[in-house]
């Protein structure tokens, strides 16, 4: 994994800085740039500082870091979503479900080097597969644009990556985080999913339906995603553990959703999650529901 994480106070630096100043006091000034030169090079090639970006007042990163945001019909909430994000990211991709509320007006008006990627399926897993395919980043963080989410614990996720996990996964209920936005009914569906997929897979998930994530790249490779609702989170957490991935959970707090409603219907999509979990556990894999071609259709 090619990730390093330094202390932001580099006083090998400042000590190296201070050096030169007195030498250059002190002797002939050619003499002194014959002297620092040398130093100055083998500094260079030793330490890529220039690649490394402060992400809190304790640490750099030097991978980028994009962050993919599933919207449909959420442009009230993107100037909160988009605030949120830390300055140190390195692209937001923005998947549009064919928004009628002028969603990528808003998202390119706050942020005018957004990636918009138009969705061409339908459905939240679908959106995010187009997005994580169009982003650039060595670490992707998936971020709903409901207004759920704090940006600001994108550094928290980083982190767990930099430190070694291969996925840092959000939790509501680990301890330190919560949510304002669960009812009870919804609460006790994640529960037993949860502990659903614990059996099954040998996890130790603490909460399955939760849409706030980041993984290195290489993890896309490991669980070749296909699906196209909002089971898109429970598949992603089956295949990683099964792939044998290194998993961290990361405390996280859901806030409501500012405005508009909810798209997830409790039954039904738990009914989607609960199929996925069966299925997988079978073995058998996703077969999505396709038009005949249209050659086909002429022929039948
Ligand atoms: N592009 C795209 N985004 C979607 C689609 N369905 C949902 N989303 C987005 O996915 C995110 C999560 O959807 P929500 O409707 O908030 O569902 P939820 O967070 O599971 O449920 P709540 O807890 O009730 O908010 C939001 O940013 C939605 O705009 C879709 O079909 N296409
Ligand atoms: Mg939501």
């Amino acid at each position: 994994m090619a990730s390093v994480v330094r202390p932001l106070a580099d006083s090998t630096q400042k000590d190296s800085q201070q050096a030169q100043q007195t030498q250059q006091q002190t002797q002939p000034a050619q003499q002194a740039q014959q002297q620092t030169q040398p130093a100055q090079q083998a500094q260079q090639q030793t330490q890529p500082e220039q690649t490394y970006r402060p992400v809190s007042s304790h640490l750099a990163i030097a991978p980028p870091v994009s962050v993919v945001i599933p919207a449909m019909n959420e442009a009230e909430n993107l100037p909160y979503v988009f605030k949120s994000l830390p300055d140190w990211i390195h692209e937001v991709v923005l998947v549009d479900g064919n928004s009628t509320d002028g969603t990528v007006a808003v998202a390119r008006e706050l942020r005018p080097d957004v990636k918009v990627v138009e969705q061409r399926g339908r459905g939240k897993g679908d959106a995010l597969i187009s997005g994580f395919a169009a982003s650039t980043g060595e670490i992707v963080v998936m971020v709903d644009a409901d207004g759920s989410a704090d940006g600001a614990e994108i550094v928290s996720y980083v982190s767990a990556l930099v430190g070694g996990a291969d996925f840092a996964k959000g939790s509501r209920f680990a301890n330190g985080g919560g949510t304002d936005d669960m009812t009870p009914v919804r609460k006790l569906g994640n529960r037993v999913l949860t502990t659903l997929v614990n059996r099954k897979f040998g996890a130790r998930y603490t909460d399955l339906c939760y849409g706030y994530n980041a993984f290195w790249r290489h993890c896309l490779d490991d669980i070749d995603l296909d699906c196209a609702g909002f089971e898109v989170e429970t598949l992603m957490n089956i295949r990683i553990v099964r792939a044998g991935l290194r998993v961290q959970e990361i405390p996280s707090h859901e806030y409501e959703r500012i405005h508009g409603t909810s798209n997830l219907r409790a039954v039904r999509d738990g009914m989607r999650v609960l199929r996925v979990i069966l299925r997988e556990h079978g073995g058998r894999r996703y077969r999505p529901e396709r038009a005949p071609a249209a050659g086909l259709r002429e022929a039948s």
